[in-house]
């Protein structure tokens, strides 16, 4: 710092050491991810440790999949496999390895009984001695929107735990994995973008760390993050506007209209990938929809891995999700692979989208339909 005030005349040196310097405190300042959840399990006087461990294990298999989806390009993991998933889906190779990844993490972490995952049939089960003692359950999708791997979009994990209601010792059963969203402990994903950002809740706010490759760490970079209230970035696939139900057509209608004093006409932004949508809108304020339509009454969407985590972040955010009429994390699943239209975002926006949908669509088609 001294030479720095030497030469400050000169070329404003003393500028760069002062940011630097002050960089330099603020990312050693920074807490990380283990010092965070070690923080929230002390705070905790019944904490056995295993949330701990679980959400660590979380953090560790996502590095992987992180280091894999940064070099696809230049290795064997790109490209599809032959196989296609529940979902009927194409799977690609790296939708594969991060499944693996999430899967063995967790299977070999001691706090998880079960999971379920978009990529197996049914719930995978853990049943040995070790995971029997689990207190967890995780619903997750280990890599979502993969479909936009190779042209180097965004994409990303999504989880949510949920506490097991049957007793630790013996396996899970069906009721730890079709729980009701309302019972989750904590949900979060991580997003591998132009850095790669875990962001996850454990109901006591929206915390997002950054992943720092040159030690290996997720830092704090984003403290208790909110949605504003309202927002001018509406996400939805167009495409499908014809199949869409007329309180969704009328929505998009009103976020068309020129009319200054409500900051429209908005902004569409629609990437193809949740975690991508929904992580701009977290941060800018908007709206990500992805509905109902003629051809799928129950959207495209999963209730259990990808509508509920989002729905308990936005929440935790300020924010509001629902199926275009109720709550998302009032739903009960009946089935582990349950589809749900989701309209999740800025509070304001996504009860505009509702008065829209009351008015119109109220009858579009009975929820949830029971998939064959
Ligand atoms: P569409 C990715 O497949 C995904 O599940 C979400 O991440 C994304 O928002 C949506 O589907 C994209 O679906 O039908 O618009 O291509």
């Amino acid at each position: 710092m001294k030479w720095c005030c030497l030469i400050a005349n000169s070329v404003n040196i003393h500028d760069i050491c002062i940011k630097s310097t002050k960089t330099q405190n603020s990312t050693t300042q920074m807490k990380t991810l283990i010092q965070f959840i070690n923080e929230m399990q002390t705070s905790n006087p019944f904490a056995t440790g295993q949330f701990t461990r679980l959400l660590n294990d979380i953090g560790i298999a996502s590095k992987i999949v992180n280091r894999e989806i940064n070099k696809a390009g230049l290795s064997h993991t790109m490209g599809e496999t032959e196989n296609t998933n529940v979902q009927g889906e194409t799977q690609k190779k790296l939708d594969v390895f991060a499944n693996e990844q999430f899967l063995n993490a967790l299977r070999f972490g001691g706090a998880c009984a079960a999971v379920v995952s978009e990529e197996e049939d049914e719930a995978i089960i853990f049943d040995n001695e070790l995971s029997n003692q689990g207190r967890y359950v995780v619903a997750i999708d280990p890599l979502d929107g993969s479909s936009n791997i190779e042209v180097n979009v965004s994409i990303g994990t999504v989880f949510a735990i949920y506490k097991r209601n049957s007793e630790p010792g013996k396996p899970a059963d069906e009721t730890d994995i079709l729980q009701v969203g309302t019972n989750l402990v904590a949900a979060g994903y991580v997003i591998y973008g132009s850095s790669t950002m875990m962001v996850f809740s454990t109901g006591q706010g929206v915390n997002g760390f950054t992943y720092d490759p040159s030690v290996g760490l997720f830092l704090l970079s984003h403290p208790n993050m909110t949605i504003p209230d309202n927002g001018n970035i509406y996400s939805i696939n167009e495409a499908n506007y014809i199949y869409f139900a007329d309180g969704v057509k009328e929505y998009i209608k009103y976020c068309q209209e020129d009319d200054k004093k409500t900051n429209r006409p908005y902004t569409t932004r629609y990437i193809g990938s949740l975690v991508a949508d929904f992580h701009r809108n977290l941060i800018r304020g908007g709206i990500y929809i992805y509905p109902g339509t003629t051809k799928q009454p129950m959207g495209k969407l999963r209730l259990l891995y990808e509508c509920i985590p989002a729905a308990f972040l936005a929440e935790q955010a300020g924010g509001k999700a629902s199926d275009g009429f109720k709550r998302i994390l009032d739903i009960h699943p009946y089935t582990i692979h349950q589809r749900s239209p989701l309209f999740v975002g800025s509070k304001k926006m996504v009860e505009k989208a509702e008065y829209f949908m009351e008015r119109l669509s109220k009858n579009f088609c009975e929820f949830p339909i029971k998939e064959n």
